[in-house]
């Protein structure tokens, strides 16, 4: 690859012009970094995304035989799950976003410990090849919650489970080097003048993230460390789950934290107005990093928890919809009274503030211990709520919000709409009708029902499809950004300097991040 002015000039200094192989793949750079991140969760999405596709050709009727034996269907929930958390919105939120902006935000030059963050990110690829070969050997079926006894060697299908633990150990050793990484860099890094209080929402979304996986993710790994040996040798399967939901319940505020940071930058930059409470929007999150800890049995109701004990776990889930409803009050707010102007990234704020709000409900529901039904479909409907129309509507916020000083290049505002509101459709049509047939009882993780629950199955599919075309959509809008010739100003939005909250000495480059050098 040829190198750019300010690249020549670096190598002159090192007397050497680097091929692409240093230049990208041994790059240190967070911002090389970043973007391995970006198009690995780009790739794993389109995977994972044809996966949803594929499950819901086969719910599209009853009795459809489009998957055809139980445990392909198992395998394909299970590739599903993990591929869109670990590999997907985690890689997208933390490593794309968190590598290109934490350091941009607080004014270093880096992160603070580069070979670290070269190493995190290699570690995921293979971890995602070991997930691929449970899905393609068909063995991996025991959902991305891998309870024993279904991911028990006994009752596994060969060594797919095997290969789907080990990935999570890579992809868990990725993000704890990742996530030591940040918090170093936020604690000591930071450009004078650049408090703690003063730091940009998004850094500190970052950082609460940061913590939550140093936490969980080693409480994770002996879990599934356990989960590698025989449950009929004196194993107990309810032993896996308590340290399994210990990361599990976290691990839901690891993957919408960050986006808790974007939402808020992109509404106040597009309300005209600084965000409304900031203080608030600091320990809002900390305090739900906090109580995520201690929530956990919320998910084993069914597992034979005895009544005081859920009601404990039922009051605390209650408490954290208070903190979360900071954060929504404080979008509205800032909205209120501001001149709102409805570019595509703010679309993708504002749908996310509705559909978050609608899972945050559905979930304090679900987290009601006196209802002791088993896995019924409508959890599937909440979460999607919260993930896949949260988590994913902040990636794209920020998406069309930073791709311009990522890339020097913009995106098309029309064809950004167009991504929007079919993604919009798509998904609620997909998931709301869900919430329909899982109240009177279909259970989730079946590949069939009763013919009673054609109906809203049938919508639920259709949707489905409208969102598949919508990331199709996405893949035509990257390929319209990254080949647009349009000039692009220097503070693209237009509102004062401090839009973007970059800080000395790590200002933005004239045009491009891509300016600058990327070897070290
Ligand atoms: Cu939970």
């Amino acid at each position: 690859m040829a190198a750019t002015t300010h690249g020549r000039r670096h190598d002159e200094h090192h007397g050497h012009t680097p091929g692409f192989v240093s230049r990208w793949l041994f790059s240190s750079n967070h911002k090389a970094i970043g973007t391995f991140y970006l198009i690995f969760a780009v790739i794993a999405g389109v995977a994972g995304g044809a996966l949803s596709v594929a499950m819901r050709l086969q719910l599209l009727h009853p009795h459809n035989t489009v998957i055809t034996s139980g445990q392909e269907w198992n395998t394909t929930i299970a590739a599903h799950g993990l591929i869109m958390i670990v590999f997907t919105v985690m890689p997208a939120l933390i490593g794309g976003f968190g590598n290109w902006l934490i350091p941009l935000m607080i004014g270093a030059p880096d992160m603070a410990f580069p070979r670290l963050n070269t190493i995190g990110f290699w570690l995921l690829p293979p971890a995602f090849v070991l997930i691929c070969i449970g899905l393609v050997s068909g063995e991996s079926g025991a959902s991305w919650s891998l309870y024993p006894s279904s991911s028990d060697i006994a009752y596994a299908f060969g060594p797919g489970v095997t290969y789907t633990l080990f990935a999570l150990h890579l992809a868990g050793a990725s993000f704890l080097l990742g996530s030591m990484n940040f918090i170093v860099t936020i604690f000591n890094m930071r450009a004078p003048g650049m408090t703690m209080h003063k730091m940009p929402l998004f850094v500190w979304g970052e950082l609460v993230t940061a913590f939550l996986l140093v936490l969980a993710v080693p409480v994770l790994a002996g879990a599934i460390a356990a989960a590698l040996f025989d449950s009929q040798n004196g194993g107990d399967p309810v032993l896996f789950q308590h340290p399994f939901w210990f990361f599990g319940h976290p691990e839901v505020y690891i993957m919408v934290l960050p986006v808790f940071g974007i939402i808020s930058h992109v509404v106040s930059t597009f309300s005209n107005k600084p965000v409304f409470g900031y203080l608030g929007m600091v320990y809002a999150p900390i305090a739900i990093g906090v109580f995520g800890f201690i929530v956990w049995a919320h998910h084993m109701f069914v597992s034979g928890i005895d009544v005081d004990t859920g009601t404990y776990f039922m009051t605390v889930v209650m408490v954290i919809a208070v903190a979360a409803c900071i954060g929504v009050f404080s979008w509205i707010a800032t909205m209120w009274g501001g001149s709102v102007e409805l570019k595509t990234p703010m679309l993708w704020a504002i749908g996310f503030i509705f559909l978050f709000t609608i899972g945050g409900i559905t979930g304090v529901a679900l987290g009601n211990s006196s209802e002791i039904v088993h896995a019924p479909y409508r959890v599937v409907a909440h979460f999607h709520y919260v993930l896949s129309l949260g988590a994913v509507f902040g990636i794209f916020a920020g998406f069309y919000y930073w791709i311009g000083k990522m890339t020097g290049h913009q995106y098309p505002e029309f064809w950004g709409k167009v991504h929007f509101w079919l993604t919009f459709i798509g998904v609620n049509l997909t998931f709301f009708p869900q919430y329909f047939p899982g109240l009177p009882g279909m259970p989730r993780r079946y590949s069939d029902y009763p013919a009673a629950f054609a109906g809203w199955n049938y919508v639920s599919s259709a949707g489905a499809f409208i969102g598949g075309l919508a990331l199709l959509v996405f893949l035509y809008v990257c390929f319209r950004t990254f080949t647009s010739r349009a000039h692009l100003a220097d503070n693209y939005w237009g509102k004062g300097a401090t839009t973007l909250e970059w800080t000395q000495p790590s200002p933005p480059p004239h045009r491009t991040f891509m300016e600058l050098p990327l070897v070290r």
